[in-house]
């Protein structure tokens, strides 16, 4: 892995809070994964169920449908980029290791479904385990922590300790904060003040942050208009020790990625 990696998030749902509809057709899906990667994506997030505040779950059937399709298109045009899979769901991450997927996303850290991390173990594959609060119907309802910080990297470290009880190397576990997941604007702001303390884990840390609500709230921007916002999130939680970050806009972020990492050593210190 080099300085960092980009995650592009490649959303195939009618719902997703910025990118929503956008992608619904799975060529269109597939051409917009291509671009991800020419413009400096390592790893494509396939997702087929919004985790926005207040999303619906997604069937078994329908996620199927929408995410299969454009992992095999992905797969099949043999890009220099892993394609991962966004779900907490068995049948569709196995589904998508069958179509090709190398990397497994699971925003419930494998609480929804345990047997996720013995797909994980058994197959050798990548995967990221998320910090949230509750599950997303209900996670922005008054969310409460002691320390923000120290309950979400005891959350992880728990994590990381039950992966590797299911058999998957330490080695392959990334962690991620789960920025907007039952977190109030200032929990958000202190996660990334103090990431550093998450970094020190010792695993990379994936961030995203990318258009999400917190950065509407600083800047009074729309979705579209955070692009900005969220080069600035990336390029300072680099700085304190994250190493893989997913976002939407993938041009804007490798360059500040690309600047950062130039003026940094490499290790963060
Ligand atoms: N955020 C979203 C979805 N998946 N996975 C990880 N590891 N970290 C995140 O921060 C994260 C995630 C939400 O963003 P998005 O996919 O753009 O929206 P939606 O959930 O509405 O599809």
């Amino acid at each position: 892995m080099g300085p960092f990696e980009i995650m592009g998030v490649l959303n195939v749902t009618p719902d997703s809070f910025s990118d929503g509809g956008t992608f619904d057709d799975a060529a269109a899906a597939v051409r917009h994964g291509r671009r991800l990667v020419e413009e400096g994506a390592a790893i494509v997030d396939v997702g087929g169920e919004s985790t926005r505040p207040g999303a619906a779950p997604v069937p078994v059937q329908e996620e199927l449908r929408r995410v299969v399709p454009v992992v095999e298109g992905l797969t099949a045009l043999g890009l220099p980029a892993r394609v991962s899979v966004d779900t907490m769901k068995l049948e569709v991450a196995a589904a998508a290791v069958e179509a090709g997927a190398t990397y497994v996303n699971d925003v419930t850290a494998f609480r929804h479904d345990p047997r996720l991390a013995a797909l994980v173990a058994e197959r050798g594959l990548d995967c990221c385990l998320m910090h949230m609060l509750g599950e997303p119907r209900t996670m922005q309802a008054d969310p409460r922590y002691d320390d923000v910080v120290s309950d979400v990297k005891a959350f992880l470290e728990e994590r990381l300790a039950a992966a590797v009880a299911a058999g998957i190397a330490e080695q392959r576990v990334q962690l991620d904060p789960g920025i907007g997941f039952g977190k109030t604007l200032e929990h958000n702001l202190e996660l990334l003040r103090r990431l550093g303390e998450i970094a020190a884990i010792g695993r990379p840390v994936v961030l995203g942050t990318s258009r999400k609500s917190f950065i509407g709230r600083l800047t009074g921007r729309d979705v579209a208009g955070r692009v900005h916002g969220t080069v600035a999130t990336c390029v300072l939680g680099y700085e304190r020790g994250a190493r893989v970050f997913r976002v939407h806009d993938v041009a804007a972020v490798h360059d500040g990625l690309s600047v950062a990492a130039a003026t940094l050593p490499p290790d963060g210190s």
